[in-house]
C-alpha cells in the first residue's frame, strides 16, 4: 500500500520485517481497500486524504514514527481505548493502536494460543509472530491492559515477543473502589511513560495534550451527528475507516481532515445529497471493535441495500465520545479529570453493564436507525453475552436486532450476507 515509488524496504528490514510476507500482506490489504473503499458510489471528495493515509499506513506514517524516534521521542502502542492518549501526548510519545483486523500466521498464534481465542487476539499475535505489523515493531512500550480473560493471559506470552510490556490492571466493576483502581493505574503508567521518555508530566503539558484529544474526540461527535441527516450523507463504511484511522494518525492532522470531511457533509446535507437514496434502511451497528481491515461485515451490510448510520463500539463512539475537562490546574487534579472520562466507557468486560445498553438505545432514537445489527467476535464471551440483553431490550422497544457472531475469515461471507438481507427485507416490509 505505499506511494508508487517509494521505496521502504530499508525501513521496514532495519524494523525486523520480514519482506517476503510483508509484500505479500500488503499486495492483499491494497486489493481488499481498492474492492471495498474505492467501489462504493458517491463518497465524499475529502475522503481522499484518507484513502492516502491508508496507502501510506505501512510507509510514510512508520517513516515519520521513526524520524520521531531518531529526534528523541518514543512510541507507544496499546490495545484498548482505556489507554489514555492524553498521558502519552503529555510527555511528547506518539500513540499507536496495535489491534489487527485480518487472519494472518494463525497457525503460528494457536501455539500460543487456544483455538477458542478471539480472532482480535489471535491476529495481533499472528501479525507479531509473522513480523508484518510495523507499528508493533516501532513501539518502545506496549500497554496492555487485564480487561478479557483472552488479552490477560494472552499478554503473558506475547511479552517476549515485544521491547517492553506495561499491564494496567483495570477495573471490572463500576463501584468507588473499581475508580480508585482506575485512577491509581492512570498514575502508575504516568511514572512509566516519564521514565521511558525521560520527561516531566507537567499540568501545563498535560493540559494541552487534553486539548488535543478533546479537539479529536469533538471532530469525531461532529461527524456522529451529522450521520443522523436523512438521506445519509456518508457511508459506514467510510465513516468507520475514519475511526480506525484516529488510531495511527497525527492527531493534530487527523482533526483536521475530519473535520474537513465534515464541511463537506454539512454542504451535503444542506443539499439533500446522500450517500444513498432517500428512504434506504438505516442501520447502528454495536459490539466489539473493529480494526483495520476488518470491513467484512460493514461491506455486506452496505451492499445488502442498507446504510450505516452509527457504531458503537471502541472503533467508534464508545470509544471515542466524551471529552476530558481540562480545567484542573495540577497534574492531579488532571488526572481525577482523565479517570473520570475513561470512567464513561462502558466495555462489557465490567458487569453490571446497563450504560451500554442506555447508550446502543440513545444512539438508535439519534440517528434514526430502523435496526441495530449487534457483530461480535466468536469466542468473545463479554459481548456475546451482553448481546443477549441488547436484543431483548431493543426488540421489547420495537427496534429489530440482529445479532452476528462472526471472525475474520471469509468463509461465512455468503452466510452472513443471507441472514443481513432477510433482515434488511424485515425491515422494510
Ligand atoms: S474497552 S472492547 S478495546 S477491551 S473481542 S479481545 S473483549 S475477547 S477488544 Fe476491547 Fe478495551 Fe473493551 Fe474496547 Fe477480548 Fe472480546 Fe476479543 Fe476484545
Amino acid at each position: 500500500m505505499n506511494e508508487p515509488g517509494t521505496d521502504y524496504r530499508d525501513m521496514w528490514t532495519a524494523l525486523g520485517l520480514d519482506l517476503d510476507m510483508h509484500d505479500a500482506l500488503l499486495r492483499a490489504l491494497g486489493q481488499m481497500y481498492s474492492d471495498t473503499f474505492l467501489t462504493q458510489a458517491n463518497r465524499p471528495k475529502s475522503m481522499g486524504y484518507f484513502d492516502f493515509v491508508m496507502s501510506e499506513v505501512h510507509g510514510l506514517r512508520i517513516k515519520e514514527l521513526v524520524t520521531a524516534q531518531q529526534q528523541g521521542r518514543k512510541v507507544i502502542g496499546s490495545f484498548c481505548v482505556y489507554v489514555p492518549e492524553e498521558l502519552i501526548l503529555a510527555v511528547d510519545g506518539i500513540s499507536v493502536g496495535l489491534c489487527a483486523g485480518a487472519e494472518f500466521a494463525t497457525a503460528e498464534a494457536e501455539h500460543f494460543l487456544p483455538r477458542n481465542t478471539c480472532a482480535l487476539i489471535k491476529s495481533f499475535f499472528g501479525f507479531t509472530l509473522a513480523r508484518v505489523c510495523p507499528y508493533i515493531a516501532a513501539s518502545d512500550l506496549v500497554v496492555g491492559e487485564n480487561t478479557c480473560d483472552g488479552k490477560k493471559k494472552g499478554y503473558e506470552p506475547f511479552r517476549p515477543l515485544v521491547k517492553s510490556l506495561l499491564i494496567l490492571d483495570l477495573p471490572q466493576m463500576k463501584t468507588e473502589a473499581g475508580k480508585t483502581l482506575l485512577r491509581g493505574e492512570y498514575q502508575r503508567l504516568a511514572n512509566e511513560l516519564e521514565r521511558i521518555t525521560g520527561q516531566t508530566m507537567t499540568a501545563e503539558r498535560l493540559r494541552s495534550a487534553i486539548a488535543v484529544v478533546n479537539a479529536k474526540r469533538q471532530a469525531l461527535r461532529r461527524l456522529a451527528l451529522l450521520r443522523s441527516a436523512a438521506p445519509a450523507p456518508i457511508s459506514g463504511l467510510d465513516a468507520l475507516l475514519i475511526n480506525q484511522v484516529a488510531f495511527y494518525d497525527d492527531p493534530i492532522r487527523f482533526t483536521a481532515a475530519v473535520n474537513a470531511v465534515c464541511d463537506e457533509l454539512e454542504e451535503r446535507i444542506a443539499q439533500k445529497i446522500g450517500v444513498m437514496a432517500a428512504g434506504t434502511p438505516r442501520m447502528v451497528i454495536s459490539g466489539c471493535p473493529m480494526a483495520v481491515p476488518n470491513w467484512k461485515l460493514p461491506q455486506i451490510i452496505e451492499q445488502a441495500g442498507a446504510v450505516i448510520v452509527g457504531e458503537e463500539s471502541c472503533v467508534g463512539e464508545c470509544g471515542m465520545r466524551n471529552t476530558t475537562d481540562d480545567s484542573g490546574q495540577s497534574v492531579d487534579a488532571l488526572l481525577d479529570a482523565i479517570t473520570d472520562r475513561y470512567w464513561t466507557i462502558n466495555c462489557a468486560i465490567f458487569t453490571p453493564n446497563p450504560g451500554r445498553c442506555e447508550h446502543v438505545q440513545e444512539m438508535v432514537q439519534r440517528t434514526n436507525a430502523d435496526g441495530l445489527i449487534h457483530y461480535s467476535l466468536q469466542f468473545c464471551a463479554p459481548y456475546q453475552i451482553e448481546s443477549v440483553t441488547i436484543e431483548r431490550e431493543l426488540e421489547t422497544r420495537g427496534t429489530p436486532v440482529l445479532r452476528i457472531d462472526t471472525d475474520y475469515s471469509a468463509e461465512d461471507r455468503e452466510q452472513l450476507r443471507t441472514r443481513v438481507e432477510a433482515f434488511i427485507e424485515r425491515i422494510r416490509n
